[in-house]
């Protein structure tokens, strides 16, 4: 089995030299993390031997160049490069990524344009992706897509091939109020792209959650445990906080750069380490840190800031602004504080090395981190593991995902300018006992959840999800063999049964029930099977006797209505009771489900003889969701007592006499005749009842891909009819 690792920029940059390309690693959080245990795949017991990586190489490669790009990445790297001009990533990664996604999932709404073309363009980079990865994917790859730049893949992928798909989004996900701000077709598109994962993951829990009640809002599904039903996949969605190589950071020797607190005598060390980013708050961090040389004479010439900012996005206008904010504000505390002998703010626009960047870690008293939104924070993280005397102190934003896994740091609200003042010099006085003691705590926990144990967590959860999913509904699929089973079956049967449902199966599910009218060649279908001597038609419907009469009234089959409290049989005109039936219960549940109705707008009854339905697919889904609890248990509590029982459906509760359903329907029709064939075909929840009662020699089928008690699905409402058509005698 391989592994496929799926995002934006590989973790090579490709550049073209005289003579020939340069090939460097690029080192991310994402890209160092994942290495080591990609590395690692190999060397133990897994069930995934190797890896591939693919992205974009980050520039134009001439076509005639493409070959030599691709095999020198393969051999040297394991990667493979997604071909697609500058032009086109520049125009997606400036507009949707960076100035539609990236700020409204960190919550800065003015900064966002919301303009259909980058949209279009952003669906085409998506495209280009799939294409190139369509050309790549064998039959036992795994595949795990990363971040907001591909959320349209996962589905773009599920339609062309079935290998296990995972996705994980390393930026938060912000709240449905924010969300739903995006343009109608991309709030839709981006849930609709990620569901054809098999397990999406967050850093976080609320992130989860926000993402789950997004899903249940725009798109109407709901979840179980954060496990989503589709049409042929279940989708997992969870909380996977990624984690960090934690010895490399606490063992690495980083000599020949000093790596020790600066001691007695000399200022300690504030740490900020960020890209530039408005996101990551570095102005109100300055601001803070004015603050507190203002309110805190004393600790004059015994501090500095050292700022470590590392260029990002110089394109975008936003950037260009922070940098210049940045610089002024800098100007004006060492205009203002400083000294010949001493420099509050060091100030750093640049990346550095990776071992210069851990000494600095090591070499900083206080670490001040003060996001307005991060995803995660990885450099939080890093700062607590590069401690090997564990001592130091993590200033933290509580809007981080870090904040959740390191409680012991001085967690704060960057909003506010006095917080940061005044945790600077609290961390200033934490006594180093008590630096040692919640270091030692975060240290365990971050030993423990380090990313190769995220890494291997998030793809054992993509294997469980996709495997439990595909053999459960995919292997049930009435393939082209099995229905010339059925039809050969049905050809030699002596006496044969078909119990079939109308909505969903005879005709396809309208908006408005009224407007579920048969058409006529079904009408015929119909005839033309009932009219063979060897054949028995029955139509078990939940709806009222009096619609199927108007309906279905001429044909000579026989009908049954209300889930079976109604049967009238073949070449008879009248209905009967199917069985002694009371319904002076009604009184006693109408009255509750009309309380509910008032509670719940756009909910409604339906009263019929022996049932009453209430609906409430036209309402609020998330109110629906939380009455919904309360109106079953509510109607379970009444009806242990009386002769009804209650079935809660697809946005419908139902409430109906005890002993009637499909089920026991279907009996009373087999229980007749010795049938030899026997085909039971339906759509809704009520049919569960149906394919459960039915014998082993029996077809049942269900419509629609989900999990279900029939023996075989179908994928859509006309593949019944297409079903039943090959009965037909011509
Ligand atoms: C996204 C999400 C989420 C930083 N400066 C230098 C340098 N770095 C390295 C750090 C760290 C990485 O860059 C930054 O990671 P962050 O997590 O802080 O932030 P983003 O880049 O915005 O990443 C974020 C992350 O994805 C992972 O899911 O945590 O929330 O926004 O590893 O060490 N590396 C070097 N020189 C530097 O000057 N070499």
């Amino acid at each position: 089995m391989r592994l496929l690792i799926v995002s934006n920029r590989l973790p090579v940059v490709v550049n073209k030299q005289n003579d020939g390309f340069g090939m460097e690693k690029s080192a991310g959080g994402l890209v160092s993390g994942l290495i080591d245990y990609l590395v690692s795949l190999g060397r133990k017991a897994s069930d995934i031997q190797d890896y591939i990586w693919m992205g974009w190489p980050g520039t134009d490669i001439e076509k005639g160049d493409e070959a030599l790009v691709r095999d020198t990445l393969q051999r040297e790297f394991k990667a493979s490069p997604v071909f697609l001009s500058k032009k086109l990533m520049e125009k997606v990664y400036l507009g949707f990524c960076n100035r539609t996604i990236w700020p409204l999932f960190h919550y800065f709404p003015n900064y966002a344009h919301f303009n259909l073309d980058y949209w279009n363009e952003y669906k085409r980079m998506n495209e280009v992706f799939r294409d190139e990865l369509l050309k790549e994917i064998q039959k036992d790859d795994i595949i795990w897509v990363h971040d907001y730049h591909l959320m349209l893949l996962p589905s773009m992928l599920r339609e062309q091939v079935s290998n296990p798909i995972g996705f994980f989004l390393h930026i938060p996900f912000p709240s449905y109020e924010m969300y739903r701000m995006l343009h109608k077709d991309s709030r839709t598109g981006i849930l609709e792209g990620l569901m054809g994962a098999d397990l999406i993951g967050f850093h976080t829990h609320d992130y989860t959650q926000h993402f789950l009640r997004c899903v249940l809002r725009i798109l109407g599904k709901e979840n179980h445990m954060g496990k989503i039903a589709m049409p042929d996949h279940t989708v997992e969605v969870s909380t996977f906080p990624m984690g960090i190589d934690f010895e490399k950071f606490h063992t690495m020797d980083v000599s020949p750069f000093p790596s020790s607190k600066p001691g007695k005598g000399k200022p300690k060390m504030v740490l900020s380490v960020d890209r530039l980013d408005y996101s990551k708050g570095i102005v109100n961090r300055l601001k803070g840190f004015e603050l507190f040389l203002r309110n805190h004479p004393e600790w004059h010439n015994k501090v500095c800031l050292n700022m470590i900012v590392v260029p990002s996005r110089t394109d975008v206008g936003a950037y260009r602004k922070i940098k210049s904010r940045l610089d002024e504000l800098v100007g004006y505390i060492n205009g203002t504080y400083g000294s010949m002998t001493w420099t509050p703010v060091i100030y750093q626009y640049t990346s550095l090395p990776h071992k210069e960047l851990i000494a600095q870690y090591r070499m900083s008293d206080v670490a001040l981190l003060t996001p307005l939104r991060d995803g995660m924070n990885l450099v939080a993280k890093e700062y607590i593991a590069s401690l090997a005397d564990q001592k130091g102190v993590l200033i933290l934003s509580e809007f981080t995902g870090a904040a959740k896994e390191l409680s012991e740091s001085v967690v704060i609200n960057p909003n506010s300018i006095d917080e940061i003042a005044e945790s600077i010099a609290e961390a200033l006085n934490i006594p180093v006992k008590d630096q040692i003691r919640g270091n030692r705590i975060m240290q365990k926990r971050l030993k423990r959840y380090n990313v190769t144990k995220w890494a291997t967590d998030f793809v054992d959860n993509m294997l469980k999800t996709s495997n439990i999913s595909r053999d459960s509904v995919s292997n049930k699929l009435l393939n082209a063999s099995l229905t010339g089973q059925l039809v050969k079956n049905y050809v030699e049967a002596k006496k044969r049964i078909i119990l079939v449902n109308y909505d969903g199966t005879l005709v396809p599910f309208t908006k408005y029930p009224a407007s579920a009218e048969p058409p006529r060649a079904l009408l015929g279908l119909m005839e033309n099977l009932d009219a063979d001597v060897k054949t028995d038609i029955v139509i078990i419907s939940g709806r009222g006797k009096d619609e199927l009469d108007e309906w279905l009234g001429p044909l000579p089959l026989s009908l049954t209505a209300e889930h079976g409290s109604w049967i009238r049989e073949a070449g008879e005109k009248e209905w009967r009771l199917f069985k002694p039936l009371s319904s002076e219960w009604k009184e006693e549940v109408i009255p509750i489900l009309e309380m509910y109705t008032d509670r719940l707008p756009g909910s409604y009854l339906q009263e019929r003889d022996y049932s009453v339905a209430w609906h409430y697919h036209r309402s609020d889904i998330e109110q629906a969701s939380h009455l919904v609890k309360e109106v079953n248990d509510h109607l379970l509590s009444i009806t242990t007592n009386i002769s009804a029982h209650v079935i809660h459906g697809s946005k419908v509760i139902e409430v109906s006499n005890s002993g009637i359903n499909k089920g026991e329907l279907a009996m009373h029709w087999l229980n007749r005749r010795p049938y030899d064939f026997i085909l039971a075909i339906g759509a809704g929840w009520s049919d569960e009842l149906l394919f459960q009662t039915m014998p082993e020699h029996a077809w049942s089928v269900k419509v629609g891909l989900s999990q279900t008690a029939a023996k075989f699905v179908i994928r859509e409402q006309s593949e019944a009819i297409a079903l039943l058509e090959k009965l037909k005698t011509n």
